[in-house]
């Protein structure tokens, strides 16, 4: 099945609500299929966040993402990535509709909680970034009947 990468952002374990978050996720449905706190360097960030380096609050960006850990989550279900781009909310917490991540927990554009990979192709090159292959867990879930409808099971295989 699809994957995710989400990054619980340090401000959120500062606040002290990366429980909260992942619990979100895991009462969708999804399986979460590696975690990991770690601290990210410049030059991961640089690559991470490559879109944003000549933006001008990309140095506030930087300082933010590197102030304390992050808890990297490889998340997998069906069309996971649009799922969880939907459960996250607009990128400015102000803007993100109540009952989002951002939307519930935050006030900021920069202090925003959480990254989630915006399309399947990123979130391969992303999980890639953050997860050695053995860092992944592939394992059988019992209530995967429960979650999915037949047709659905054969489909998002
Ligand atoms: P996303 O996280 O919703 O995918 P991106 O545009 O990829 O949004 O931006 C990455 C991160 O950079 C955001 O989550 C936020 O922390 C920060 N950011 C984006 N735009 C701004 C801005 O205009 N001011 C300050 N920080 C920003
Ligand atoms: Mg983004």
């Amino acid at each position: 099945m699809e994957k995710t990468l989400i990054l619980i952002k340090p401000n959120a374990i500062q606040r002290g609500i990366m429980g909260d978050i992942i619990t979100r996720f895991e009462r969708k449905g999804l399986r979460v299929v590696g975690l990991k706190m770690m601290f990210l360097d410049d030059e991961i960030l640089k690559e991470h966040y490559a879109h944003l380096v000549e933006r001008p609050f990309y140095p506030y960006l930087k300082a933010s993402m590197q102030v304390g850990p992050v808890v990297a989550c490889c998340l997998e279900g069906a069309e996971v990535v649009d799922t969880v781009r939907l459960m996250v909310g607009a990128t400015n917490s102000r803007k993100a509709l109540p009952g989002t991540i951002r939307g519930d927990f935050s006030m900021s554009g920069e202090q925003n909680v959480v990254h989630a990979s915006d399309s399947p192709e990123n979130a391969l090159i992303e999980i890639k970034r953050f997860f050695r292959d053995e860092e992944l867990f592939d394992y059988e879930s019992a209530v995967t009947q429960f979650e999915y409808g037949g047709e659905e099971s054969l489909k998002f295989k």
